[in-house]
């Protein structure tokens, strides 16, 4: 209890400062100012920091009963992409999909869903969260990706893994952006962090995220990638999207969405 309410005032310090520099002079979706960025990141490392420290390394995120599932899992976000790589894959039901995994791994290789499906699974029923405000309760299937790690062999230069997705937000004057997103590889190798090709027992959805999302289960909705097409692993995110790490991230989100 001492230790919830301490955690508590601890966040809501280092909540503050970000949102009082928000709220000060700028909107943080429109804004390119760098000075304005570094207090950002400045204030979101803190967060991160702590929140790992007051986290622990390997605490789970609470499971729930079959009975306390609570839907729907509502889709948010891109729910139904139209790209055309995307398309052709969903019209062959996924046959063809692979996931690519390659960058700082002693062998890059690509894994079809049948052989993701043959590795170990987990099951687990979590509450997803939104930074919206609402969340759902859902079964999800999958593996856990640090096993899938092991198999390409990570090297020690790696820090992050980076997640690619098919569906494109925006067209930008560069072409396309597509939604990304980035984790480090302490929440990559947490045991419930799972490649998931399954929700309440069927497929997964389109809506959520077909063929594969990840799940990562200590962490706000949007840092659970759907639609993965390649998971990428690297020392640094500055080449990724506008740097920030994530689609949202490079729009004014916290990297480290821990809740
Ligand atoms: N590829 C991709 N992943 C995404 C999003 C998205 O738009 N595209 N939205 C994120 C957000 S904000 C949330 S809350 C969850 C929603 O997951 P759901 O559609 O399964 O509810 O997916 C996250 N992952
Ligand atoms: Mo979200």
């Amino acid at each position: 209890m001492t230790f919830k309410l301490h955690r508590r005032r601890f966040l809501t310090g280092a909540a503050i400062a970000s949102t009082s520099a928000l709220a000060g002079c700028f909107d943080p979706l429109l804004s390119n100012d760098a000075q304005v960025r570094g207090v950002l990141e400045k204030a979101n490392d803190l967060t991160y920091r702590a929140q790992r420290l007051l986290l622990g390394s390997d605490n789970l995120a609470r499971e729930f009963a079959a009975s306390e599932i609570r839907q729907p899992m509502r889709p948010n976000g891109l729910t139904d992409p139209q790209d055309e790589d995307y398309r052709t894959l969903a019209a062959n039901g996924f046959t063809d999909y692979r996931l690519k995994i390659d960058g700082a791994v002693e062998r890059p290789m690509s894994f079809s869903l049948e052989q993701l499906r043959n590795m170990p699974s987990r099951t687990q029923i979590t509450r997803h969260d939104c930074v919206e405000g609402w969340s759902c309760i859902a079964k999800w299937t999958g593996t856990p990706l640090g096993g899938v790690l092991d198999q390409v062999g990570v090297t020690s230069a790696a820090r992050y893994a980076v997640f690619s997705c098919f569906d494109t937000l925006e067209n930008g004057f560069a072409g396309p952006i597509k939604y990304y997103e980035s984790i480090d590889l302490h929440d990559a190798r947490h045991p419930q962090t799972i490649l998931a090709y399954g929700m309440n027992d069927q497929a997964l959805p389109v809506s959520n995220g077909a063929p594969l999302r990840v799940r990562v289960e200590r962490q706000l909705g949007y840092k659970m990638a759907k639609y993965i097409s390649a998971i990428t692993l690297t020392d640094r995110l500055d080449s990724f999207g506008e740097g920030g790490g994530g689609y949202w991230e490079d729009r004014g989100y916290e990297w480290f969405a821990g809740i």
